[in-house]
């Protein structure tokens, strides 16, 4: 197939990259590229090319597939110098999204023009790698290094509009390729084009100096992360290096990066999340059924939050309660919470107006008849959601979707309470809703697969990072986070003290601990849940019986003295818990980090385990996906099942076995598929998708 389609307007040549899905750079578009320029530098009719592109994308970037792989040739830092090289101008037409390698050979042109629907980005740091084909080099020259590194550090693609202000494009609101031809003419009655890499008057004192700041403070927060720091290290090589030695630079460090576990974590969460959108079982063929209108039931912080990603993605949504009053309150939530971004300066008064627009408020549940999609957020009891879908199901009309955000309960419960199970979904949303990037879509048996494929289409609509999972108690992330919090539980009995433990899983590489989580979230939740399922929890129970619920009674693990968000220890807490290990014979003994860490992280492995067992996550790939989006969990580690096998699960069943022999918990007991995998010697990454 023809990756690259020539056309002619007077005396400019258009090249049309034409390489679908995304028009990536693979092999074979870049050695047509470099066909096309040689082609046309030798051409005596042609004074100048447009490189434009057909599809939604410009250039997506570098052809992910062909990662792991050994390089093929032509590479791309060549075939870029030989498109700046070109002695004839070279005009970029960007019509589409320019990300990575895409945004680089727009950088290697001697114009670039774009149409208002453009994105521009760098996004390799979310690959853990750094522009490997002179973005480092060549945007820092052409806007400055003040302006470029922020791009590169973010990884967060830019509109065309703050690209046009920048200096990085000229904004077309008419046709692009009759502007592009335009420029190319221009540029050819002017000479020899000019060439980026040659310019350095953009690299002064000034900016230099307002790049390293920035450097200095990316330092601070990145810690020692390979990516962060190797960009700051090729860009710095604008400043220092001459262009042919600050591009080899950046090559060393990209090539560096491509072999560092940290950066292959990231790299792996990519592909995790994006094959967790292809769901076994359901065909890309499926039509999701239209969703033009939606309503949330119960205007909490939850449902408020979850109304607001609708509105966020333009979609109109009636925010229902019980009462006025509560609906005057949660409404007034909602509008406050976009209050927040607007005294921020992350969004304009017309934007949260527009957004506020979108969100009616209402009471009573007949409000949601004319919604085609009506998501439940209410409490989370049974009773309540059985009553909630069984009058849903009266008002709402026939193919809309029910969808329920509960995070534990059985779904196929609460479908069984209307006439149209096959209708009904989990949406698992995570607080805060219109924060959290995960979207679990809890599926049971009965669901339809149009129902799923819609809540899929959906997820990506409100920018989510959707996960399908099976219906089970807790689903996929809180059913192993009742393993950590129950491992937690247990190190404090053996012998550890809230801080030490709290100290190791941020050592890890996790914003905040468990206890310190638990004292943030309220101690309460938990305690109630555990009173509903008739479980215990010694140390945490002690707590809630003396009020010590957290942060909102000023103590719980810790001490909150005056509000205080950072906890301090409490030693009336330490000395409950060394009471309670003596009240249950415990000899307490200390534990290291690592220790502790393997005591918290394994037995989350071993449910993943029996998660994938049971087929209610398909792969390992989405309980990774969902611990990254949900969780927190460190993204250089690449989500649990992916550490458990950089650990080696050898290693992981013998720690469980331990563990399980010491506690005399059976459940502790490594489960089949991990023994299996150890046995064979055999990681996670080995298995197969399988339907759900
Ligand atoms: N290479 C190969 N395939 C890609 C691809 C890529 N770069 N990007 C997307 N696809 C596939 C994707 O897997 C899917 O296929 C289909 O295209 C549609 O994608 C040297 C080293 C472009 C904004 O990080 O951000 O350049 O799953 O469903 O929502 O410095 O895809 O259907 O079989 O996501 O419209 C940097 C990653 C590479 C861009 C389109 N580039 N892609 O979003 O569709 S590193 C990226 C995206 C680099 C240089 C370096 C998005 C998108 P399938 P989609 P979409």
């Amino acid at each position: 197939m023809e990756t690259v389609r020539l056309s002619q307007r007077g005396a400019v040549a258009i090249a049309t990259i034409d390489n679908p899905p995304v028009n990536a750079l693979s092999a074979a578009l870049r050695a047509a590229l470099v066909e096309t320029v040689q082609a046309i530098a030798a051409d005596p009719k042609v004074e100048a090319l447009v490189i434009a592109a057909a599809g939604r994308a410009f250039i997506a970037g570098a052809d992910i597939s062909e990662f792991g792989k050994p390089p093929v040739e032509p590479l791309l830092p060549e075939v870029l110098n030989l498109i700046e090289a070109c002695p004839k101008p070279v005009v970029a037409a960007i019509q589409g999204v320019a990300l990575g390698g895409g945004l680089e050979v727009a950088l290697a042109c001697h114009a670039r023009l774009a149409a208002p629907a453009a994105k521009l980005g760098l996004p390799e740091i979310k690959l853990g790698i750094i522009p490997g084909a002179g973005g480092t080099q060549r945007l820092p020259r052409l806007i400055g290094a003040a302006k470029a590194f922020p791009m590169m550090l973010t990884g967060e693609p830019i509109s065309a509009e703050k690209g046009a202000a920048l200096g990085l494009v000229e904004l077309v609101s008419g046709d692009l390729i009759e502007a592009a031809v335009a420029k190319a003419q221009e540029l050819a009655a002017q000479g020899v084009p000019a060439r980026t890499s040659e310019w350095t008057d953009k690299l002064t004192d000034a900016d230099r100096e307002a790049f390293e700041a920035l450097a200095k403070d990316a330092t601070a927060k990145s810690g020692d992360m390979p990516n962060a720091m190797a960009l700051i290290e090729a860009v710095r090589g604008a400043f220092t290096l001459p262009f042919p030695e600050g591009l080899a630079a950046e090559r060393a460090l990209f090539v560096r990066l491509l072999a560092d576990e940290r950066s292959k974590a990231l790299r792996y969460a990519f592909f995790a999340e994006r094959e967790a959108t292809h769901v076994p079982g359901i065909d890309a063929g499926v039509k999701p059924r239209p969703l033009a209108q939606a309503a949330v039931i119960g205007a909490g912080t939850m449902g408020g939050g979850i109304a607001m990603c609708f509105a966020n993605a333009g979609i109109p949504v009636t925010l229902i309660e019980t009462t006025q009053e509560l609906i005057d309150k949660g409404h007034a939530r909602v509008r406050d919470t976009y209050g927040f971004s607007v005294k921020r300066g992350s969004m304009s008064e017309a934007a949260r107006d527009e957004r506020m627009a979108l969100i009616t408020p209402a009471v009573g549940l007949a409000a949601a008849g004319n919604a085609d999609i009506v998501v439940e957020a209410a409490f989370e009891e049974m009773g309540v959601k059985r009553q909630i879908f069984g009058e849903l199901d009266k008002v709402m009309k026939p193919g809309a979707i029910l969808a329920t955000n509960t995070s534990y309960l059985d779904v196929a419960t609460i479908a069984a309470a209307t006439a149209r199970p096959q209708d009904v979904v989990g949406l698992h949303f995570f607080s805060p809703a219109n924060v959290m990037k995960l979207l679990e879509i809890v599926r049971p048996t009965g669901t339809a697969g149009d129902v799923v494929a819609t809540a899929l289409a959906l997820g990506r609509k409100l920018g989510k990072v959707p996960v399908v999972v099976g219906n089970c108690f807790g689903f996929v992330g809180n059913r192993m986070l009742a393993q950590r919090t129950r491992a937690a539980e247990r190190l404090l009995i053996a012998g550890a003290l809230p801080h030490e433990v709290d100290a190791a899983v941020t050592g890890f590489g996790f914003k905040m601990g468990p206890f310190a989580m638990s004292d943030l979230a309220g101690g309460d939740i938990g305690w109630r849940t555990r009173k509903s399922l008739g479980t215990k929890a010694a140390v945490a129970d002690a707590l809630c019986e003396a009020g010590r619920f957290g942060q909102k009674t000023g103590k719980g693990y810790y001490l909150y003295p005056e509000g205080a968000r950072t906890g301090q220890r409490d030693p009336e807490v330490e000395a409950l818990i060394e009471r309670i290990s003596a009240e249950k014979g415990v000899t307490r003994r200390s534990f290291t980090s690592d220790e502790i860490v393997a005591r918290l992280m394994d037995p989350m492995v071993n449910e993943g385990a029996g998660i994938l067992e049971e087929g209610i996550a398909a792969r390992p790939g989405d309980i990774d996906t969902v611990w990254l989006n949900g969780y927190n969990w460190p993204a250089w580690r690449g989500g649990p099942m992916h550490w458990a096998d950089t650990v080696g699960l050898d290693v992981i069943v013998k720690r469980l076995e331990a563990q399980a022999a010491e506690s005399g918990d059976a459940t502790l007991q490594p489960a089949p598929l991990l023994r299996r995998l150890a046995a064979e010697g055999k990681g996670f990454a080995d298995l197969k998708a399988r339907a759900a």
